[in-house]
């Protein structure tokens, strides 16, 4: 008889990610045996060494001690109840959607797929995804039929790397499925792992939806913003003093903040899934592609500001020397994926302007092994990660370098202090 209620059993994870990794990692410690595949053997060697292929302290930790089963060994799905899928969905050079790595996987996995399994894709995509695209991948690599022979459903993840509060098992879920008893597996194994809420949706493309919908929201707010900034700019108006003052507002107000870009694997990418695949269905997201333009421009308005600060203290920006200070697409973690420090070196470099660069988190990709180093003959410094190093940094620190000019990418100085020590600051929009 079906176990639609499995709380215990074999579960494999697909992709050791920032996704997968913490899910897999949750998954043994609540008593799963957990089998966790890459494609990636050296990946998989440092984790059979149990060292995590990424920052981050709790991963570390957990294992340590985790029952974790790390392979390349697809076959090894055969004798699992459950199958979660985390794999990367990026977005190509120019901005169309590429589900490389989960026809990969589907692929992967389908030949040793058995009656009764739960399929789940935690990967973010683009609604249709699971039925149109995925569904016929496994279906033809195993010959079964999906919501009959095994079970499709779609729960998209919501990582926040770097949060300390909201993590893999306390943060509330979506899950959907393709019929019923698929939804009824896909609930269970959630339950038997989160401790938090788990909202059933009607279908899988409504739990595509929800995730392309809730980064899309985040992506068009803070685009609301950059153009303000944009604007207060000409009008003397510091926008990070009006956005606070908005924030009063105890109601129907959600403060999102200017900066010199948009960064990261799911804010600047999905709501290109949900651009592409509305076009396709006869409809255009004017207003999601204008937010990605918007977002998209903030680099170079960023560097628009350095240049203007470097002829107003009368440097030749062609004879100039500017530190980048950052390079992962937030703060305090090491993750580069889509940040705007990489388009803002770009642009500098296409000016003809020397670019020194420190990221205390990616030092491997920095130019100096130091914040001292970086600093050391340049005339201008770019904040462009609010890395906790950097907004420790006082108007001395940048001031012993001989440094006149401060572009603040995200807003973190004071601007007083800093005009009061002499220094030119441009914040952004302030
Ligand atoms: N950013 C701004 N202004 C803002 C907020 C962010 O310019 O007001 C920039 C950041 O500097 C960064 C990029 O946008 O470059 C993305 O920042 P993020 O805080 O959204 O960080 P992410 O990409 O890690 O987003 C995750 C997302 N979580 C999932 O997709 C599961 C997102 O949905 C969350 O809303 C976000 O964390 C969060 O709230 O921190």
């Amino acid at each position: 008889m079906e176990n639609l209620n499995q709380k215990i059993g074999n579960a494999a994870v697909i992709g050791l990610g920032y996704v997968g990794l913490p899910l897999a990692l949750l998954a043994a410690q609540k008593g799963w045996r957990v089998v966790g595949i890459d494609n990636d053997p050296v990946k998989i060697g440092k984790l059979l060494a149990r060292e995590s292929p990424f920052l981050d302290k709790k991963v570390d930790e957990d294992l340590k001690t985790s029952s974790l089963e790390p392979t390349t060994d697809f076959k090894k799905v055969s004798d699992m109840d459950v199958i979660v899928i985390c794999v990367p969905t990026p977005v190509t050079e120019s901005h169309l959607p590429n589900l490389g790595p989960v026809r990969l996987s589907a692929k992967s996995i389908a030949p040793y797929i058995k009656p009764g399994q739960l399929i789940v894709l935690e990967s973010t995509v683009n609604p249709g995804v699971c039925e149109e695209f995925i569904l016929p991948i496994l279906e033809e690599g195993s010959g079964m039929k999906a919501g009959k022979d095994f079970y499709l459903a779609h729960s998209p993840e919501r990582i926040n790397p770097g949060d300390d509060k909201w993590n893999v098992e306390n943060t509330p879920r979506v899950v959907g499925s393709l019929e019923e008893r698929g939804l009824e597996k896909a609930l269970a194994f959630y339950r038997s792992i989160l401790t938090s809420e788990i909202k059933a949706m009607k279908s899988l493309k409504e739990a595509e939806a929800v995730k392309v919908v809730e980064n899309s929201f985040r992506d068009v707010n803070i685009a609301f913003v950059n153009e303000l900034a944009m604007s207060f700019s000409h009008l003397g108006i510091d926008v990070v003093n009006v956005i606070e003052g908005a924030s009063t507002k105890p109601f129907s107000f959600l403060p999102h903040y200017p900066g010199c870009g948009v960064g990261g694997h799911c804010i600047p990418v999905d709501p290109y899934y949900l651009i592409d695949h509305a076009q396709k269905n006869g409809f255009n997201h004017e207003f999601l592609k204008l937010a990605r333009e918007i977002n998209n421009y903030m680099p170079a308005f960023t560097v628009k500001l350095v240049i203007e600060a470097l002829r107003e203290k009368g440097f030749d920006p062609k004879k100039s020397v500017v530190a980048v200070l950052g390079l992962s697409y937030k703060a305090d973690i090491d993750d580069t994926r889509e940040s705007p420090a990489f388009e803002i070196i770009d642009c500098l470099r296409e000016d003809g302007i020397s670019v020194n660069t420190y990221d205390p988190f990616v030092v491997r990709l920095s130019t100096h092994t130091s914040l001292k180093d970086a600093l050391e003959g340049a005339q201008a410094a770019v904040l462009a990660t609010a890395h906790s190093e950097f907004k420790a940094m006082t108007p001395e620190d940048f001031k012993k370098h001989e440094i006149e000019i401060v572009v603040d990418g995200r807003n973190v100085f004071s601007k007083e202090e800093f005009i009061k020590a002499g220094i030119i600051y441009k914040g952004i929009g302030r």
